[in-house]
């Protein structure tokens, strides 16, 4: 009889840290089950490497051949603490066993507090801050919508090129790229109105952050009217569109003229926060203090949890009954945040992302000096991009980028790319993963320019 109190496969740090090859990427066992998923899950939801995981821990992912990838993914930067991390398992476990559900409007509980506490500690800026807890990135940024117009009583919605906010409709509407996000999905929600974003590598002349800002507030004032903002939704870096960071003083200036004009600021962190960026926040880096913040992903090592924090005015602003979900703040998922940030300030994974960043940037500028094709690395942490263009210095190749990526994946090493323009190398490592790991990595990533050239 086997032993069935013990789980057959275990993750977490002790797994080896290694790449493994044992078969090729996908193997025979991962095909199989590749079958098995057509068969039964929709065909709208993609899948960037087809590999069925079976354990992952540290920097790696292990698949159902056996084979141990190097993970530059972390799940779109949620596993910021690494799979399955000790502290996340020891106080989920801890949860499970007290209870699972209540439903924090029904009865509430205390970790949905405490995560609620450690935001308003985190989040930037020393102000009374209150929060409301849901389920994923997309919803954070629909509450966050809500929270304004109930405190503004205004209707519009400011976001910028470029920009991601998800999949729902009013978030939809948010999002600027139409394929994959929103073709054929319309109509979209009323009163969003897109500014231009300051990409520094893409102005047609050099253009300094606060002129770029000027430029998006004409926009705003001359086709919106600032009477009718209710506020602006800005990501300090854009995820899904390219870790584009925007010139120094862009996000100051706009800061700036929103609180000028009665516009609640909404900084939506859900991909650069929890130590992504090498701080807390992305915002910590020019001293921008939002007005609200929406977090998700990195919060809670990978269970289903997203926040809205801010300035405890405005999210007194909603009447009781107005913010809310069944599963919103789930006990289970507010233990593995709690669990996450202890993780992320024992390890100061903050720390530990600022050195990733450099260990990426000098692995990148080496290929740069080699590939005319590496048009700009950019980024923050351990939230860094290489942008890929022809020869031409400039104009998008997303073929060159999509075949590095693929090579990546034939070698053990899981990189995902990004962009409006579909030519961006992203990479997001595990804050836990270590040099050694790192460096293998990035040899595969050099090996794959050469490979393309
Ligand atoms: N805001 C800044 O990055 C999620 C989406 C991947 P959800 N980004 C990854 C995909 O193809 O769906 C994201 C984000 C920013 C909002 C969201 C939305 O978060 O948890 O996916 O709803």
């Amino acid at each position: 009889m086997t032993d069935t109190s013990l789980p057959t496969t275990v993750g977490g740090p002790d797994l080896p840290q290694e790449r493994r090859l044992l078969t090729a990427v996908p193997g025979p066992r991962s095909q199989e089950k590749l079958a098995r998923r057509a068969r039964h899950v929709a065909k709208g939801v993609g899948t960037t490497l087809p590999v069925f995981v079976e354990a992952a821990g540290g920097g790696v992912l292990v698949d159902a051949d056996g084979n141990s990838l190097i993970d530059l993914a972390s799940g779109i930067a949620v596993a910021s603490v690494g799979n399955s991390a000790p502290h996340v398992v020891d106080r989920v476990t801890e949860q499970v066993r007290a209870f699972t559900h209540t439903c924090f409007m029904v009865t509430p509980y205390d970790v949905y507090v405490d995560v609620c506490e450690r935001l308003a500690e985190l989040t930037p800026g020393d102000h009374e801050k209150k929060s409301a807890l849901l389920n994923s990135g997309a919803e954070a940024v629909e509450n966050a919508v809500k929270v304004a117009r109930a405190f503004t009583g205004r209707d519009a919605v400011a976001v910028v090129d470029h920009a991601y906010h998800g999949r729902t409709n009013l978030t939809m509407a948010m999002t600027a790229k139409s394929m994959p996000y929103k073709a054929g999905f319309g109509p979209f929600a009323g009163e969003v109105y897109r500014a231009p974003m300051s990409y520094p590598f893409r102005e047609p002349v050099e253009i300094s952050g606060s002129a770029a800002a000027d430029r998006a507030i004409d926009v705003l004032e001359k086709q919106v009217g600032v009477g009718n903002l209710a506020c602006l939704v800005i990501e300090p870096i854009l995820g899904e569109g390219g870790f584009v960071v925007p010139a120094d003083g862009f996000l100051p200036r706009l800061r700036e003229w929103t609180a000028a004009n009665g516009v609640v600021f909404v900084a939506d962190e859900i991909q650069t926060g929890f130590c992504r960026t090498g701080d807390w926040f992305a915002c910590d880096h020019e001293g921008v203090v939002p007005d609200l913040v929406t977090t998700a992903k990195g919060i809670a090592g990978g269970l289903p949890l997203s926040g809205v924090t801010g300035r405890a005015e405005m999210m007194d602003a909603v009447h009781v009954g107005g913010l809310g979900g069944t599963y919103g703040g789930n006990p289970v998922a507010c233990a593995a945040a709690l669990g996450s940030m202890q993780t992320m300030q024992e390890l100061d994974l903050a720390g530990r992302a600022r050195q990733i960043g450099s260990l990426v940037i000098d692995r990148l500028s080496s290929i740069a000096d080699k590939h005319e094709c590496l048009g700009e690395i950019r980024g923050r942490g351990a939230m860094i991009a290489a942008e890929i263009v022809g020869a031409d210095g400039h104009l998008p190749d997303a073929v060159r980028t999509s075949a590095i990526s693929t090579y990546c994946h034939s070698q053990g090493v899981l990189t995902l790319t990004a962009g409006t323009y579909s030519n961006v190398l992203r990479f997001l490592p595990p804050l836990v993963t270590s040099d050694a790991l790192l460096t293998e990595a990035f040899d595969v990533v050099a090996a794959a320019f050469d490979a393309t050239a």
